[in-house]
């Protein structure tokens, strides 16, 4: 299942970090990583929503969020289970950018965020690694709508974290005055989730 990572790629990717970090396999695959059923949300009953520290609980169907500056990511996968894939295409809305839109309902004690599935998942982020200029919300994977395995309608993809910092199948996103260990985090897995510290389980 797992290749060597091919001679031709360059050794590091667009951030200038090693393209493949410690410990990683390269992989053409593409493997689904989901604890637990998948949920089966259709785009016409999908909705995110806002709530925790923020005075007003907005929600999004996915009309409204179709309206949001779209943006497409081309970028790298890294899996705690030691794969990576390189240079996919992730068309969606950059959180920094929807956050231009939510900012003045959001409450400033908000320091953290809990991001919330359909089906239950959870993970956690400070509020500033939210707004890293990578992190979005994708809904479209190389040009195809996402796959439901991997966490369509819409998913979180965190590009410099271990894939679970990003939900599949995103419902809701909370706002938080102190941090909270998300499923995976109150599990064995890291809080932070860097891939090039091998950031891989909680000391
Ligand atoms: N809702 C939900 N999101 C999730 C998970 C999950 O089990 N449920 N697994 C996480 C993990 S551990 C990883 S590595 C990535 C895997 O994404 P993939 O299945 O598209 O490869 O999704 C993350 N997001
Ligand atoms: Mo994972």
């Amino acid at each position: 299942m797992f290749t060597n990572k091919p001679t031709e790629l360059p050794e590091k990717n667009s951030y200038g970090k090693v393209k493949l970090p410690p410990g990683q396999l390269y992989t053409e695959k593409f493997p689904v990583m989901t604890y637990g059923p998948t949920p089966i949300i259709e785009k016409e009953h999908w909705e995110l929503r806002i709530h925790g520290l923020v005075s007003e609980e907005k929600k999004w169907n996915w009309d409204q969020f179709a309206e949001l500056p779209q943006t497409t990511l081309h970028s790298d996968f890294h899996c705690v289970t030691h794969w990576s894939r390189f240079d996919d295409d992730w068309s969606g809305v950059f959180f920094k950018d929807f956050w231009e839109t939510i900012k003045e309902l959001v409450n400033p004690e908000a320091t953290h965020v809990m991001q919330h599935a359909y089906g239950g998942y959870t993970t956690n982020l400070p509020l500033s690694w939210m707004l890293d200029e990578d992190v979005m919300f994708a809904h479209t994977f190389n040009n195809e709508p996402l796959p439901v395995e991997h966490g369509g309608p819409v998913r979180i993809f965190t590009p410099k974290r271990y894939g679970w910092k990003g939900a599949k199948w995103i419902k809701s996103l909370e706002f938080m005055a102190k941090d909270k260990p998300g499923f995976w985090e109150q599990n064995g897995y890291s809080n932070t989730a860097d891939p090039w510290n091998e950031e891989r389980y909680w000391e």
